[in-house]
């Protein structure tokens, strides 16, 4: 597999679905690598240990931390399986966060606000380019400011996964700063 490949395959097995591989995660999101191996083999994928060590290492965004024996691996925020829990610590927003979508969603954020869909939080960026990137990968980008502040002081809960990626529940559309229309 390619770099890109497995760092996207192993993606979708920590976070979505570990079962297709027969992989059990602990509620921590924590795998063994050498069962991760052993199940991809098995499906009939080509991932080596390398590919999965390689992709802890690479890429802009910090997707999964090795544990301290090195043994181990999670996908540090992104689930949507059940098989995980991951126990954030609730901490203050800073006042504004941002949030990337595609234009071809505005109309339903606007009557429902952001929601999860199937994954366990609402993802925010403190920063607007990372925002832009996040978007694009829907299709026309829109960033979207997040009233977080006020949010907080409402009695909303944030955390911050440990690559600066924000999560909460979801973002109800008055938190919202949206274009007219
Ligand atoms: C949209 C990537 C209609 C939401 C990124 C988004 C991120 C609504 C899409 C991480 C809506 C969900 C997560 C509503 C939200 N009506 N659409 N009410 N509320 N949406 O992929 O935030 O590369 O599940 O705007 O960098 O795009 O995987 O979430 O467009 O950190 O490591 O529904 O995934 O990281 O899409 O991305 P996603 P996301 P990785």
């Amino acid at each position: 597999m390619t770099p890109e490949d497995a760092s996207k395959f192993i993606a979708y097995i920590l976070r979505h679905a570990p079962e297709s591989i027969g992989l059990r995660l602990d509620a921590q999101g924590w795998a063994g690598i050498e069962a991760l191996v052993a199940g991809a083999v098995a499906a009939g994928r080509d991932l080596t240990t390398a590919d999965v060590l390689q992709a802890v290492a690479s890429g802009a965004k910090k997707r999964y931390e090795l544990s301290a024996d090195g043994l181990s691996i999670r996908a540090l925020q992104g689930h949507s399986t059940p098989q995980v829990s991951r126990s954030f610590e609730a901490i203050a927003p800073p006042p504004l966060l941002f949030h990337g979508t595609a234009t071809r969603f505005l109309a339903s954020i606007r009557a429902q606000g952001l929601l999860p869909g199937s994954r366990q939080h609402v993802h925010l960026s403190a920063d607007e380019a990372t925002a832009v990137l996040v978007g694009q990968r829907h299709g026309k980008a829109h960033v979207l400011r997040v009233d977080a502040g006020r949010m907080h002081a409402a009695g909303h809960v944030f955390h911050r996964a440990e690559n600066g990626v924000w999560l909460t529940a979801a973002v109800p559309p008055e938190f919202l700063f949206l274009p007219p229309g």
